[in-house]
């Protein structure tokens, strides 16, 4: 698929710092230790709906991921999949009487808008699941022929399910007990009860044709691919084991990362898939979860069709850490968009504060598992500074406003 379009990364001077992250399988934070070329996969939409501020969040971080990478050097092979072709896609199309492949176009094409207004490095490789059917049906024959799969008994639906513990290492990635593992399973897409599986956690990942589902034919039969199968496969044929980082919002820790895991693990008889995972925390609106099902979403095309500042977005999203479950209300877009002022403000100064002290703070914060809050905090004390006065320095104001435009995504 088509990815966005770039922006140019200013290089910074001075030391960059390696960067640490929270790793979910080992619970806490490590370093990162990519070679040469940093390898991250993060997962992408499903395209039935547009791009609400809970994406962005995610994407953001991700994005901090990819800058410090580039700071530090290495070449970055970043690959995000799309979701187009999943049941909340045909239901939403079947709902607004619209055709699935138009509706999923239609919001990649604006989320391809999105993440260029907000200035999100595109992924090298933006690959949808349709375009991947051929390689995730030799995957799933692979599985099947290796004992890690199996069809269900049933002469209509012939489904191939995957033996959860086909490695024996299955709830390494997200150590959830089994009630919790239930719990989702059965709230984010599983299936417990379908007749003929061996055991309730077993997913599935390949779904024989139905009645008036597209399907695609396969010497499994004609079907459709399951959803984990889609990014185990798109990121080992892409980026191969041990990926830097495997990463996606907390709504993934379970099952669909403990699944893309086990299913990659159990095809190439390799651990781990990742060397890291990490997740975004959700972002609320006004206090509740911010999620489509609930119908409360703040839209970035919205916000943007508004003529609101996209680096405001940005700023405040990144005003809270990305662990941190946090709400977008009002107040949070107002404070980006005075911080916004302030920082324009002081980057088109005559002359500014010392750059070097803050570009030193600046790394060792984002280094931090992305402490953007310090971050922040610490570029708002220079701008108070510099609007202050207080700076004699005819190199800062650009010097910094490069370091924001490189470390932080804020151009300004
Ligand atoms: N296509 C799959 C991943 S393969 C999917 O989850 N798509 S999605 O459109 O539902 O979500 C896209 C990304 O945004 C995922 O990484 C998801 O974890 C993240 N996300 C969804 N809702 C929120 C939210 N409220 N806050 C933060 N991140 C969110
Ligand atoms: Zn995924």
């Amino acid at each position: 698929m088509q990815t966005w379009q770039s922006h140019p990364v200013p290089r910074v001077a001075g030391t960059p710092r390696p960067l640490r992250l929270f790793d979910t399988a080992a619970g806490e934070i490590r370093p990162t230790a990519p070679g040469p070329t940093a390898t991250m996969y993060v997962c992408g939409i499903t395209p039935y709906d547009a791009t609400h501020l809970g994406h962005a969040a995610t994407y953001l971080a991700f994005d901090l991921v990819h800058r410090q990478w580039l700071d530090n050097g290495h070449d970055v092979h970043y690959v995000q999949n799309v979701t187009d072709i999943d049941d909340p896609l045909l239901e939403r199309a079947a709902r607004d009487q619209d055709d699935w492949v138009v509706l999923g176009m239609r919001e990649t094409a604006l989320f391809r808008e999105d993440m260029t207004a907000l200035r999100v490095l595109p992924p090298r490789e933006y690959v949808g699941a349709v375009e991947s059917i051929p390689e995730i049906v030799e995957a799933v024959a692979k599985l099947l022929a290796g004992g890690a799969a199996y069809r269900v008994d049933d002469p209509e639906f012939p489904d191939v399910y995957f033996d959860h513990d086909a490695t024996g290492r299955f709830g390494s990635e997200s150590n959830y007990d089994e009630p919790t593992m239930n719990r989702y399973f059965a709230e984010r897409g599983g299936d417990p009860d379908r007749p003929g599986k061996r055991h309730p956690l077993d997913a599935l990942l390949w779904r024989a044709a139905r009645p008036g589902e597209p399907s695609w034919d396969s010497e499994l039969g004609p079907g459709r691919p399951g959803w984990h199968v889609e990014c185990s496969v798109i990121a080992l044929n892409h980026l191969g084991m041990a990926l830097d980082v495997q990463g996606g919002g907390s709504d993934l820790i379970f099952p669909h990362h403990e699944y893309s895991a086990a299913h990659a693990e159990a095809l190439t008889g390799q651990h781990p898939f990742a060397r890291h995972y990490t997740h975004a925390a959700m972002i609320a609106l006004d206090g509740e979860k911010m999620s489509k099902s609930r119908g409360n979403l703040v839209f970035v095309s919205r916000l943007r069709a508004d003529k609101v500042d996209p680096m405001a977005i940005r700023l405040g999203l990144l005003s809270g850490h990305y662990r941190t479950d946090r709400s977008w209300d009002q107040g949070v877009l107002d404070a980006g968009l005075a911080r916004v002022a302030r920082w324009r403000a002081a980057v088109n100064a005559a002359a500014g504060a010392d750059a070097e002290p803050l570009i030193a703070r600046l790394r060792d914060h984002l280094a931090d598992d992305l402490d953007t809050p310090r971050a922040i905090a610490a570029v708002d004390a220079w701008a108070e500074q510099t609007l202050a006065g207080n700076g004699r320095d005819e190199a800062a104001p650009a010097a910094v406003r490069a370091a924001l435009d490189a470390l932080l995504g804020v151009a300004l």
